[in-house]
């Protein structure tokens, strides 16, 4: 049912269903959840640029992303970022992924690696948190674990997540996936996502759209401001 008393639906279009999927598009109960748009994922220096891959890829989605927080900042919705880091002495840190990741908690140019307080570990100025947005800060790749997310948005009645960020085949799926599990409604929009391969990016929005949105629906940032200027007050 629609939580807008007596209005019409609202959807946006997306791909493979108009979402949500019960038309109930209102700020009170939707998100949005800009996912580590840190220097160490897509600036000079960083994690990633210290891997050598290209950063035009993650930072791809900055400017759509930016737009999308004017309007839904300007609408009323709720906004939240995360961090992906881990605490100054790294007992936060599992041992395989430090193994496998080895330079999360070494010194670079931008500080040391993923870890929180450091320049990397930043989000970037372009996408600043404004006051009183919701920070979530994680040391995995899904936003839910050991985060008290969950508790947050079901004490706001949350229901709808619009997911935007980097990497889309890393965190930003995982974050998907998670959600889907426990009966948020989601859709992740493609050109406010990036990954450090593209194919991987390809693929990855190819896995939400099967069997019907197997984790949601998958959008844009034009569908979706398109729609919210069709809500009351929009
Ligand atoms: C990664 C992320 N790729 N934010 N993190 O390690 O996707």
């Amino acid at each position: 049912m629609p939580d807008i008393a007596n209005g019409p639906e609202h959807y946006v279009t997306a791909d493979p269903y108009p979402w949500p999927f019960d038309g109930a598009l209102s700020p009170t109960s939707t998100a949005l959840v800009v996912i580590d748009m840190q220097t160490d994922f897509c600036g000079a220096g960083g994690y990633v640029d210290s891997m050598g891959y290209d950063l035009s890829l993650t930072r791809a989605p900055v400017e759509p992303i930016r737009r999308v927080l004017e309007v839904m900042r300007n609408a009323g919705f709720w906004i939240i970022h995360t961090r992906e880091g881990h605490r100054p002495d790294l007992s936060d840190l599992p041992q395989n992924k430090r193994w496998r990741s080895q330079r999360i908690g070494d010194p670079g140019p931008c500080g040391k690696i993923l870890v929180r307080g450091e320049p990397g570990w930043e989000i970037i100025p372009e996408l600043e948190p404004l006051e009183g947005e919701l920070i979530i800060d994680k040391p995995g790749k899904g936003s839910f674990c050991a985060t008290d997310l969950e508790l947050i948005l079901h004490t706001r009645g949350i229901r709808n997540l619009v997911l935007t960020g980097i990497t889309t085949d890393v965190c930003v799926h995982t974050t998907m996936r998670e959600a889907n599990d426990r009966g948020f409604e989601c859709v992740m929009l493609d050109d406010c996502t990036g990954a450090t391969d593209h194919g991987n990016h390809l693929a990855a929005v190819k896995m939400i759209k099967m069997q019907g949105g197997v984790f949601g629906a998958v959008s844009n940032s034009t569908s979706l401001i398109e729609s919210i200027a069709t809500l009351p007050g929009g």
